[in-house]
């Protein structure tokens, strides 16, 4: 295990964590409050089933590398060009980072520095953009992200987004009505890409429709990195100026975000992340880059991402099975949306059970939405760090059938505590046991 504090008792006496578990050395004694937190953390995820979308079990080694001597150094600039001496070794990791990101996704350019998946759009819509110009975008309540020029975000009082919709009977992108907006807003950029949007998008159309209204076209794969890396779904880097992501969903990989681009974008790129948008990046988040770059090739980790898109199947399969209203009748990612509108629970209540069961998962506005923003109508499922636990589907069927007595007897107590129970024995099945990551 990771650090190795465990409060949970029963836990502790499990074999398997009694030999996997290195204590902490020195967190404990300088600071036993956070160590008390750190344990309890490790503990938290042990014990419940993550269903998070956005979030996956990494490999251990990623861990150590994260927090390795990288961590102290501060660079400015790019390898061989930095403002700080020192960089000997730096150098040769964002190197690394660079030429293996750049062979698993065959992209002729890479920027590796960028912080998060944020920051890497901010950087793309600088690069070749200026200040208020038009950008065409997905529509957030329809699945798009914060930073595609949602009212809160800093993206939306740099440019000036219109934003598309999916269609309202298949909840699936209308690329009709994409291209209409197109010629009507005459977009300098058209983004493709989303948060919760649980199918394939046609990269093909959307840069063909780009390339109608001479408009630069990103898009953003956070969510579908890992299963892009695998080749298990088209990848959009053939028909796409710029494709960002992100490394800690189905990559796997920790934090931090990266740019792909046409290498005639690449100089207007690395300004724009540096000096443009940040200062110094995270070696340590580079480095772990670099390492999940290189174990996406192996085989272990694409059986993780086959086994995340057939997970994925399963649960929305089930669920409709059930009665349940899946937007877009299933999925072709790791990620299923739940419309809970018919069921008598709202989507914050619906993540508030199953949280005190220990299934997380969390709310997620739906398309057409009429509760209010705290409340919102619909849950999203993610099949990712389940599938890194080794789970298939007699488990994907047991999660599906606890999460629905769960929406069903929210108030029934003996049910509540019988779901609870189950849920920890199912996890003690599946330790998600990060040194030892079998498929790594
Ligand atoms: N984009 C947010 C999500 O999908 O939950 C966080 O990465």
């Amino acid at each position: 295990m990771l650090f190795g504090i465990f409060y949970d008792k029963d836990l502790s006496k499990c074999p398997q964590y009694q030999e996997k578990n290195q204590p902490m050395l020195y967190l404990p004694n300088d600071d036993p409050d956070l160590a008390e937190l750190v344990g309890n953390e490790e503990n938290r995820l042990e014990t419940t089933l993550n269903l998070i979308a956005a979030e996956n079990h990494s490999p251990q080694s990623i861990t150590e590398v994260m927090g390795s001597v990288f961590n102290t150094k501060t660079i400015e600039g790019y390898p061989g060009k930095r403002f700080h001496s020192g960089c000997i070794h730096v150098d040769k990791v964002e190197n690394l980072a660079i030429s293996r990101g750049k062979t698993l996704f065959d992209a002729e350019y890479i920027n590796v520095q960028p912080h998060s998946g944020t920051s890497a759009n901010l950087a793309v819509y600088f690069s070749v953009l200026n200040l208020g110009d038009k950008i065409l975008s997905m529509s957030l309540p329809h699945g798009g992200h914060l930073s595609h020029g949602h009212h809160a975000s800093i993206t939306s009082k740099c440019f000036n987004f219109s934003h598309y919709k999916v269609n309202s009977e298949t909840q699936m992108i209308d690329y009709n009505q994409v291209r209409e907006l197109a010629h009507s807003v005459k977009p300098k950029m058209i983004v493709a890409g989303a948060s919760s949007y649980p199918r394939l998008i046609d990269y093909e159309k959307m840069s063909r429709i780009a390339k109608e209204v001479s408009a630069f076209f990103l898009t953003d794969m956070a969510h579908l990195a890992g299963l892009v890396a695998a080749k298990l779904i088209p990848s959009p880097v053939p028909y796409s100026d710029f494709v960002t992501f992100t490394c800690y969903k189905t990559m796997m990989g920790g934090r931090g975000g990266v740019i792909l681009c046409k290498e005639i974008f690449g100089k207007k790129v690395d300004k724009a992340v540096f000096p443009g948008c940040q200062g110094t990046s995270a070696v340590n988040l580079i480095a772990a880059k670099a390492l999940i770059f290189k174990l996406a090739a192996e085989e272990k980790f694409i059986s993780i991402q086959k086994k995340t898109i057939q997970n994925a199947r399963i649960m929305a399969r089930i669920l409709m099975e059930k009665g349940y209203r899946v937007i877009s009748d299933g999925t072709d990612n790791h990620q299923v949306l739940i419309d809970l509108t018919s069921k008598d629970i709202s989507g914050k209540s619906a993540e508030n059970c199953l949280e005190s069961v220990g299934i997380i998962l969390n709310r997620n506005v739906v398309p057409k939405d009429e509760k209010n923003p705290g409340k919102v109508s619909g849950i999203r499922i993610g099949s990712g760090a389940v599938s890194a636990r080794g789970m298939g589907e007699p488990q994907m069927q047991k999660i599906i059938e606890l999460m629905d007595m769960v929406i069903m007897n929210q108030t029934r107590m003996e049910i509540i505590k019988e779901v609870k129970d189950s849920v920890l024995k199912l996890c003690r099945a599946f330790p998600v046991n990060r040194s030892e990551l079998e498929y790594f």
